[in-house]
């Protein structure tokens, strides 16, 4: 199968993790795919014309990223990154959660990149405290966070690296500990530090 990635996307990266973390590496071939420049083929594989876009085997296109990394658990039974118990949907939530980060992080940097005149400050507002918000939820539901490797945890390593990464001022971890310990630990995974746009 293809997988079309940027080594600076965040959506990308959540999905080469859970390629590393399924242990899929040898059966996806990685597409360097740039989504701001012309690219047919990126195109053809989601017409939204964004990373990350995956291509089957068999010639379906699959997209965005939580539907991937659905698809990539689905691809072998060992290590469920999505559990079929009743915790899936518990699972599911905290995934949408950083998912959720991972948005309004993107969005904030999308807004910066936009002449100064054009810029909301209101929109800056609502993302960052969103982001902030949600921080708080996960260091209050930490233990959540824990245990068996599943996809709300790939989905928070990927959503805290990227504010790492693109907004350092947005600095999550003052007042979470717990959080902060929990990324401490995460990030010295191979499926992490493998994906780590700064190694890039
Ligand atoms: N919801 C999508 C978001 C993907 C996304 O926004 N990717 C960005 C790169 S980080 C992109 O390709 N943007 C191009 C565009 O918005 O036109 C997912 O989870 O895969």
């Amino acid at each position: 199968m293809k997988l079309y990635f940027a080594n600076t996307s965040p959506y990308a990266r959540k999905t080469r993790m859970a390629v590393i973390e399924k242990g899929l590496l040898d059966r996806v071939e990685m597409i360097f795919a740039n989504p701001f420049e012309e690219n047919p083929e990126l195109k053809a594989a989601n017409p939204l014309g964004k990373v990350p876009a995956l291509v089957t085997d068999e010639g379906q296109a699959i997209f965005d990223s939580p539907v991937i990394c659905a698809y990539l658990d689905s691809l072998s039974p060992d290590l469920a990154l999505i559990p079929s118990d009743h915790w899936r949907w518990d699972v599911l939530a905290r995934e949408a959660l950083t998912d959720g980060i991972l948005d309004a992080a993107f969005a904030i940097v999308m807004e910066r990149r936009r002449p100064n005149e054009q810029q909301s400050q209101h929109w800056f507002e609502r993302w960052t405290t969103a982001i902030f918000r949600s921080v708080d939820a996960i260091e209050a539901d930490i233990a959540g966070f824990e245990g068996d490797l599943d996809i709300a945890q790939i989905g928070l390593g990927a959503a805290l690296g990227y504010v790492d990464f693109r907004l350092p001022d947005i600095d999550w971890r003052v007042g979470r500990p717990m959080a902060k310990a929990w990324f401490d630990v995460f990030s010295q995974r191979a499926s992490m530090t493998e994906t780590d746009p700064e190694n890039k």
